[in-house]
């Protein structure tokens, strides 16, 4: 199996979940700019969106979209998801949630002029806020880390080099995740400990 991953960005989630889960991989670097796949090739033979992650399973079938690996793995590894009969829709239910209102924020703050980027600037920080009501207990889900704070964590650690100040609890939920070692791991093979 094969995770395609671009240091830094939402792909990182998807690398750090994988290393929780336990599930073997390879990973892949893929050059944004250029579209070229570290080691050959181009990634839009692999992913036509263009978009890290990607993962290829060993008999060449392609699964893309963080909201789609991040709930395959939850689905592999249960201690890694909500528990109860609703666990899995409520995975889902916060995978869309910071998919379609925090992650994609981000291109279109980035795309606009800095003159004019507040507005999209403040609504990021609306949403960081309305989930940051959710980490008195440590993590998304309460005690138990989940895949979904695999995906906040890189956002809200994007965020904070983008020099964003984000809501009190960050800080600390910042620390508390980029402290297991499956972050750490993740972390100094995408270069960025
Ligand atoms: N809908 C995709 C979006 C992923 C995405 O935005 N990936 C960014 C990096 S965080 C990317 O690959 N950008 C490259 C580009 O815009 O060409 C998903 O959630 O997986």
């Amino acid at each position: 199996m094969k995770l395609y991953c671009a240091p830094g960005f939402t792909s990182l989630a998807d690398h750090i979940a994988m290393l929780e889960a336990g599930i073997p991989f390879d990973l892949v670097k893929v050059d944004l700019e250029t579209k070229q796949i570290e080691g050959g090739g181009h990634y839009i033979d692999i992913n036509p969106t263009g978009y890290v992650p990607a993962l290829m399973f060993d008999d060449g079938q392609v699964l893309t979209e963080n909201v789609a690996i991040l709930a395959w793995i939850a689905d592999r590894t249960p201690e890694l998801a909500p528990q109860g009969h609703l666990g899995h829709y409520r995975l889902l239910e916060m995978l869309s949630f910071i998919a379609t209102e925090i992650h994609k924020r981000f291109p279109t703050y980035l795309s606009l002029p800095e003159d004019v980027r507040e507005p999209t600037g403040q609504q990021l920080l609306h949403w960081f806020d309305f989930v940051a009501d959710r980490l008195e207990q440590g993590y998304l889900f309460g005690e138990t880390f989940t895949v979904a704070d695999a995906y906040l964590f890189q956002l809200a650690w994007g965020a904070t080099q983008l020099g964003f100040h984000l809501p009190e609890p960050f800080g600390d939920y910042i620390a508390r995740i980029g402290q297991r070692p499956a972050a750490q791991a993740a972390l100094h093979r995408e270069g960025l400990a």
